[in-house]
């Protein structure tokens, strides 16, 4: 299912381009909130899972000036955002010529920006240095994009904030792919970009919601009980604070002033839907992000009832299937 990008007539067939391939990653406990903007330190902690299917696939080679393609096209404010990014951690670095292609919508609220940074941060300390570990390639692409340090590794992730001021976030697996085999469920109700950046909307957040206090304080609490109920494989608990993380996020920015939601009709219906499913014995919760689209975690016998009733949902355009992957990797030369 990993679209290749086609041949970008910029770069050439030299043994000087890295390909690196990672995917995007669901957060089942959220991350919302910055504890430093600068450093881009999360004010939480927060536990995803790696998904397969869905994929970013960036190739990077050194050339006579910064160019940056996404999709088969030049995109400046992206470019922008991964080359000052890539100044802080290689400083003095040659310039590079990246490409990069996602397989599925980009913006749109799922995540790739988590894939797209992970992706990068992997092919560039390849071709540079090839010498950072995984949990230092975690921290580096975090530094670009909070979630994107998740995508590092497989299966179920937990990021831990900082332990104290101006200290890294630590990142670690905590159950392989196939020790919990999950199945996610998107229901896609839109395509576009988000109106507004995960980024912004964060700084908004932290800036006027009255809830966000209390949000950071309970964070801890909902990390423990996920890693647990992940420990032992009991989905009702998992999908208890699955459900419960994600509604309280949103509720948070509901919060901001003025009001964000990201949500549009027929993510409600598919919220009923799932309600529904998991009445009738079917093991199943959601979550939803910075977007309009629903994921349903699903134990994996029950992903195709789960899959046809939320393709029936008016408004939802596409259903996009996918199981727990692995973390980023290179591509052999
Ligand atoms: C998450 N999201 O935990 C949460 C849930 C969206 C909702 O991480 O500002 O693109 O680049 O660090 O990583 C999306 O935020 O934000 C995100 P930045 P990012 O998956």
């Amino acid at each position: 299912m990993i679209q290749s990008s086609s041949n970008s007539p910029r770069q050439s067939e030299n043994a000087a381009t890295v390909t690196a391939t990672a995917h995007p990653n669901i957060a089942l406990v959220k991350y919302w909130g910055k504890a430093s903007e600068a450093r881009n330190i999360p004010a939480v902690g927060s536990l995803s899972l790696t998904l397969d299917g869905l994929a970013t696939t960036t190739r990077v080679a050194a050339a006579d000036e910064d160019r940056f393609e996404l999709n088969g096209d030049t995109d400046a404010s992206m470019g922008q955002r991964a080359f000052a990014f890539l100044d802080q951690y290689w400083p003095g670095r040659p310039a590079l010529d990246i490409a990069s292609d996602n397989n599925f919508p980009t913006a749109a609220g799922l995540a790739s920006s988590a894939s797209g940074f992970a992706a990068l941060t992997l092919a560039v300390d390849s071709l540079l240095d090839g010498g950072r570990d995984r949990e230092s390639l975690a921290q580096c692409a975090g530094s670009g994009s909070g979630s994107a340090a998740r995508s590092l590794f497989g299966g179920v992730v937990r990021l831990d904030p900082p332990a104290q001021r101006d200290g890294d976030i630590r990142v670690r697996q905590v159950a392989e792919a196939s020790d919990f085999p999950l199945e996610l469920v998107i229901a896609v109700t839109s395509a576009a970009r988000k109106p507004i950046g995960s980024t912004e909307a964060m700084r908004a957040t932290a800036a006027t919601s009255p809830y966000f206090d209390a949000w950071v304080r309970d964070q801890a609490q909902d990390l423990d009980a996920a890693e647990q109920a992940v420990a032992a494989r009991d989905f009702d608990a998992l999908a208890a604070v699955t459900e419960k993380s994600c509604m309280k996020m949103h509720a948070v920015m509901l919060g901001n002033d003025p009001w964000l939601l990201y949500w549009n009709a027929a993510t409600v219906a598919c919220i009923h839907e799932v309600r529904v499913l998991r009445a009738s014995g079917l093991g199943v919760c959601f979550t939803i992000d910075a977007g309009p689209q629903l994921k349903a975690v699903c134990l994996p016998e029950d992903a195709d009832r789960v899959a046809e009733t939320l393709a029936g949902v008016d408004g939802v355009t596409d259903v996009l299937r996918a199981s727990l992957g692995r973390g980023a990797f290179l591509h052999s030369a």
